[in-house]
């Protein structure tokens, strides 16, 4: 037992500055934040410490040292638990969490295999401060404070930290204008006032996001409505309709990139299946076409492709606003006589898809209740996809045509796990599992599509469908880079990340004889008008923000969710202006209009879906509704 009496505030300082140390440091190696230079650095150093002071600084005000400890003790544990779910929730999103992803709770036990793969025993060093402050308590004496001498030093306390906060937030505000209004980037945020303080803004936010539904009355359209006109293109009139009346079948092929397509891993072909794809003269392949999902994922491409809007900047739309009214394409099909569904062996709960199915009005949602799985049918998070397809084209075989089904494939999911029959090719070599058994299940993937066609030919249903498919997100995350850096051959700049974010979209259309790679740049929003046009079913008046792709007239586009963008002559990542094509820094000046739109777009996006508005417009008519509830 040590005999010395130190000062009386020694815990309070030992826990600020454990805490704050800590947390520097796990911002440098629990997460990717990229800083530019060393004012970036020096905010990001300061940053946890302003939340912190006011937080800890709340013992201050127990009269007894034993209440003081107990508060620190609790507090230590708070921040470390809120500072390590973020860091567990990184490894797998690359984001930090928002309060909407807490309110989720039905998706955790199907996250769990995937959670458990990013815990290590090593994470108990995440709690290194809490630990220190147990022991301070524990083994150092202090002198005992009174509560005259306290009151004085209370104030001092908190002028100081307050004066640290708006140092933090006039440095904050220097380096990047209009952060706290224009935001939503969550790295950006982080790196500037703090995980902490960040964690409060967002509570703040979110809570407004509520109450701007209840108070949205429909007036905010009118903007959007003139802007998204504005940028409307002209459907292509040569493929219009080309595939009126025939079913369609949709697939979402999980995780998928476009660098594995028409490429080799150590001398073996990945997607042999989808490159033959490539070349067919029936169908058309978009090798330029970017996701714009954000924390949703699946959810999110799911709600860009049905909706043409942008997914959420917070949280998953699906689950954050899976009660609002939409004008979806199965709703639009459906207006046209379609049978519509969704083919996914999964709960149907999973990313709240049974809500909001009946808000986009799709008739049914074959889940996991609908096939059956059998012995070895299932790896990593459910069933085989191969199996799927199977299944999936017995039930199309059952269904009144013309039909629209969307089969959600699932085995090539993070961690990317496969039964040894199943691995068609070896691993990649890199430090990386995940990205050495990525080309494994994207191989897998590829057999499984493969499949799915024998399986419609086989059944007669082939002839009168047409088969779109797309990727609905990255599979390997910026956690990867030095080993996609490696199957690369080049460094993963943002230049380079950006252009990871391409997915492969697939139009096969029997029988059409159109077959061709088409180069156009595109976003996931573009998908809805494209398949519409090809349906034969106008889209004029729909509130959406991509157009159809085929158009002359379509703008060579793609806006990220987090505000990353691809035109035909810029890329625009990590605050950096690119030239489209080499890679090379230019004048930011260059891409500034377009940022600017960018904002715009997701922007109005937002304030559809928050303010919940298409429920105040009419689709077949174009008007607005304002006095409608
Ligand atoms: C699970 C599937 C995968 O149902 O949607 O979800 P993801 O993690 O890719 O969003
Ligand atoms: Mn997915």
């Amino acid at each position: 037992m040590l005999k010395k009496e130190w000062p009386k505030h020694t815990i309070l300082a030992i826990a600020v500055l454990a805490t704050w140390l800590k947390t520097y440091i796990v911002y440098k190696t629990g997460f990717s934040i990229t800083i530019d230079n060393a004012m970036q650095e020096l905010i990001l150093f300061i940053s946890p410490l302003s939340l912190l002071l006011f937080f800890y600084g709340g013992s201050l005000f127990f009269k007894t040292d034993k209440n003081k400890n107990r508060y620190l003790i609790v507090a230590t544990l708070i921040t470390s638990v809120i500072l390590y779910g973020n860091v567990a929730f990184y490894r797998f999103f690359s984001d930090f969490i928002t309060l909407p992803v807490l309110f989720q709770t039905d998706n955790f036990g199907d996250l769990g295999s995937s959670a458990a793969a990013s815990i290590y025993p090593t994470d108990v060093l995440y709690f290194t401060d809490f630990l220190v402050v147990l022991l301070a308590v524990k083994f150092l004496r202090t002198k005992q404070t009174n509560e005259m001498g306290l009151k004085v030093h209370r104030r001092v306390y908190f002028a100081l930290s307050a004066a640290i906060l708006f140092l933090n937030l006039g440095l904050a505000e220097a380096e990047r204008p209009q952060l706290l209004t224009r935001s939503f980037d969550r790295e950006m945020l982080v790196k500037n006032i703090g995980m902490y303080n960040y964690h409060l803004y967002d509570v703040y936010i979110q809570s407004k996001s509520q109450a701007q539904r209840a108070f949205a009355d429909g007036s905010e359209l009118t903007d959007v409505q003139n802007y998204v006109h504005a940028n409307q293109a002209d459907p292509s009139g040569e493929m219009a309709g080309i595939a009126e009346g025939k079913n369609l079948i949709v697939v979402t092929l999980e995780s998928m990139q476009s660098f594995a397509i028409n490429e080799k891993m150590n001398g073996q072909t990945i997607t042999p299946f989808l490159n033959e794809l490539t070349t067919d003269e029936d169908t058309i392949y978009f090798p330029n076409l970017y996701h714009q999902t954000g924390l949703g994922k699946t959810s999110d491409s799911e709600f860009i492709l049905e909706n043409s809007l942008y997914p959420l900047s917070g949280g998953a739309v699906f689950f954050t606003h899976g009660g609002n009214t939409y004008n979806s394409m199965a709703e639009k099909l459906g207006g046209e006589g379609y049978a519509t569904n969704v083919q996914h062996a999964n709960t149907k709960s999973f990313w709240n898809r049974d809500m909001m199915y009946e808000s986009l009005e799709i008739d049914e949602f074959l889940d996991i209740q609908s096939f059956t799985v059998g012995e070895g049918d299932a790896v990593n998070w459910g069933m085989k996809d191969i199996p799927f397809f199977e299944q999936s084209v017995a039930h199309m075989a059952d269904m009144p045509q013309p039909f629209y089904s969307r089969l959600i494939t699932l085995t090539n999911h993070h961690p990317f796990t496969l039964d040894e029959q199943d691995k068609l090719i070896d691993e990649f070599d890199s430090n990386s599992g995940t990205l050495n058994r990525y080309f494994q299940t994207t191989r897998y993937l590829d057999e499984a599509v493969k499949e799915l066609f024998d399986e419609l030919k086989a059944s007669g249903l082939y002839e009168n469908s047409i088969i779109v498919m797309y990727g609905d997100h990255y599979g390997i995350s910026e956690n990867h880079n030095d080993a996609m850096a490696q199957y690369l051959g080049k460094e993963i700049t943002p230049y380079e990340s950006a252009q990871l974010q391409r997915v492969p979209f697939f139009v096969h259309i029997p029988g059409s004889g159109k077959g061709h790679v088409n180069e156009e740049i595109g976003g996931q929003i573009d998908m809805r008008p494209t398949i519409l046009n090809l349906m034969g079913v106008e889209t004029d008046n729909d509130m959406q923000f991509g157009s159809d792709l085929f158009s002359e007239e379509h703008e060579e586009s793609a806006i990220f969710r987090d505000g990353r963008y691809v035109t035909k002559d810029y890329v625009y990542a990590g605050n950096t202006c690119y030239e489209n094509g080499t890679g090379e820094e230019i004048d930011p000046m260059l891409c500034a209009p377009f940022t600017e739109q960018a904002r715009t777009e997701l922007e109005f996006s937002e304030e559809i879906i928050i303010g919940d508005l298409l429920r105040f417009y009419d689709e077949e008519t174009g008007n607005l509704n304002i006095s409608e509830q």
